[in-house]
Formats: C-alpha cells, sequence, structure tokens
C-alpha cells in the first residue's frame, strides 16, 4: 500500500489545513493507512495562532506527488482548487461540505455533508468508526468548526455541528467563546499583512461554462481596518484579473459579525453581474449586500446561476 496524501484546496483556510491533520491522523489510526497531512499553500494568520497555541507542526507544502502514492482531498472537490501538481487521476477519497462538481475517470469514494465545517465531517468519521478524537485533534476540530462557522453563528451553521463541538470540547475543554474571539482578533489583524494577501488568501477559483470566476472574500470584524486599503486593492484586482486571465473577478470584505459584505467594483462586467445577482444598484467603487456573508451559501450561487445565463 503507498503513501497517502492528504491535502486541502490552495489558498488554504483553517478548515483546509486542521481537516488535513486530522484526516491523516484518521487515515492512520482508523484506517491504517500510511497518511501524511500536507498542504497547498501559505497558512493564514488565524491557522497560525492556532497551530501555535496548540504546538501542532504546519504541514509541509506538496509539491508533486510521490511515486505509488494516492490524494485523499480534504475541504475542496473542484479540480480549479487542487494544489498545483496534483491531479484527479491520482485522488482516491474526498471529504468535504461544499457544492460538487466533478467528473472522475475511477471510481473513488466520496463523503460529502451539508455540515459547517469539513472539520465537522471529520469527527463524525472518528464517531461512526466508534473511536474517540484524541484531545489534541479535538481541540484542532473545535478551532476547524469555529472558524468555518464564526463561531457557529454563521449561515452554513447547522445543529449537528454544535452537536458534534459540545461533544470534541468534553475532552479538548476550551473556553469556546474567548478562543473564538482570540481567533477572529489573529485572522482580522492586518498588521504586516501585504495587499496581495488580503486578495489571494482566500481566493477560490471556479469555472462557470466557459467562464474563469474568482471570488476572493476577506472575513473580519473589523471591516473598517481594509477600507484604508481599498485603492490598492482595487488596482491589485486588475492586474490580477488581467494576468491570471479571469473572465470575473470578485472581492468581498465579509463582516462575521455584522454578517453582511461590501463589493468591491472595478470593472464594469463584474459591476453588471453583480446588480443582477445581488439586486442592488451600484453607484460608486463599493456596495454594502446587506445580509449577504457566506461565498459557499450567499455568494457562488447568485453569481453563478447569472452567469451560467
Ligand atoms: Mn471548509
Amino acid at each position: 500500500m503507498g503513501k497517502i496524501i492528504v491535502i486541502g484546496h490552495k489558498n488554504p483556510d483553517t478548515d483546509s489545513i486542521i481537516s488535513s491533520i486530522v484526516g491523516a491522523e484518521y487515515c492512520k489510526n482508523i484506517l491504517k493507512q500510511d497518511a501524511v497531512a500536507m498542504r497547498a499553500g501559505d497558512i493564514n494568520n488565524e491557522t497560525k495562532f492556532i497551530l501555535d497555541k496548540f504546538k501542532v507542526k504546519v504541514p509541509a507544502m506538496f509539491k508533486k506527488m510521490p511515486a505509488g502514492s494516492a490524494a485523499v482531498l480534504v475541504d475542496h472537490n473542484e479540480s480549479s482548487q487542487l494544489a498545483d501538481g496534483l491531479d484527479f487521476s491520482q485522488v482516491e477519497r474526498i471529504i468535504d461540505h461544499h457544492k460538487v462538481q466533478i467528473a472522475t475517470e475511477k471510481p473513488i469514494m466520496i463523503r460529502t455533508e451539508v455540515l459547517g465545517s469539513t472539520s465537522s465531517l471529520v469527527a463524525k468519521l472518528y464517531r461512526e468508526a466508534g473511536k474517540k478524537v484524541p484531545t489534541p485533534m479535538a481541540k484542532l476540530l473545535i478551532a476547524g468548526i469555529l472558524s468555518d462557522t464564526w463561531n457557529l453563528t454563521g449561515p452554513t451553521t447547522v445543529e449537528e455541528d454544535k452537536k458534534i463541538l459540545r461533544e470534541l470540547n468534553k475532552t479538548a475543554k476550551l473556553k469556546i467563546n474567548e478562543f473564538a474571539k482570540d481567533m477572529f482578533a489573529a485572522k482580522s489583524s492586518l498588521k504586516g499583512i501585504a495587499i496581495k494577501t488580503i486578495v489571494d488568501g482566500d481566493c477560490k477559483n471556479f469555472e462557470v461554462g466557459k467562464n474563469k470566476l474568482g471570488i476572493a472574500v476577506w472575513e473580519t470584524t473589523d471591516p473598517d481596518s481594509v477600507t484604508p486599503q481599498k485603492a490598492k486593492i482595487i488596482q491589485f484586482l486588475k492586474k490580477k484579473k488581467t494576468e491570471e486571465k479571469f473572465d470575473y473577478l470578485f472581492f468581498f470584505v465579509v463582516d462575521v459579525i455584522k454578517q453582511n459584505s461590501v463589493l468591491y467594483i472595478f470593472d464594469d462586467k463584474e459591476k453588471a453581474v453583480a446588480e443582477k445577482a445581488f439586486k442592488v444598484k451600484v453607484t460608486g467603487d463599493e456596495v454594502l449586500l446587506s445580509g449577504v456573508a457566506s461565498r459557499k451559501k450567499q455568494i457562488i450561487p447568485p453569481l453563478t446561476e447569472n452567469l451560467a445565463k
């Protein structure tokens, strides 16, 4: 049996990194595979805070598949989000909570659920195997759940996430609200953060018909801190759109407390689609979208629906 690489999406967020770390433990201890977690890009400041706090090593950067190995994808399933150097013929399993858009040439194992995080699903896999999540891993999974669900308040949160988190915390014993606050402060801080990181840090690519679509979000508890950087961000977006040949590129500053977002407008193409998709009138270089916060649930569906027309 060859090596198993457990890996999340490009521009990895906390859930992607944590579900790869704990997913690799699951593959090792439950599935008895020779598994290792790897990452598909730089980690963000929230993830760094969590791994530092729990003294967990950052997974190694994926370069290419070792000969005879196979990949387990966590927290993604679209080819446009796969790590560079990885292709679908090497994937044997997917563990995810996103919309599904795959076509494979051979049978693979796929487990997706409508949960607030892939971390929740990894916890569920342990439960189904009749095994308790080891304490250090329980702490990590809690962080993954809190990050993706914004401390269980975001629109993708389901009852089961809350139940799973309570269960995990019986062993992890974290002060949840305090911990979540520290995580979000680490994520929102712009200290030492380059414009490129604000835009690329959580940018996901999609193929919609013949269109290459990019949706970048900056999740923050302090949206006002981003405003002074707007001109530079817009400049960066224009360059990125041309250089990476996007048909459409969107950038949202997401307020995870008020749960709304501000979409930066830098091109008439995006403006026209946004006006239709979000039923708003855009006048300047930004537009407030009230009640729009989740990329998965409130941004991707109306955008892709309008682009598919
Ligand atoms: Mn996720």
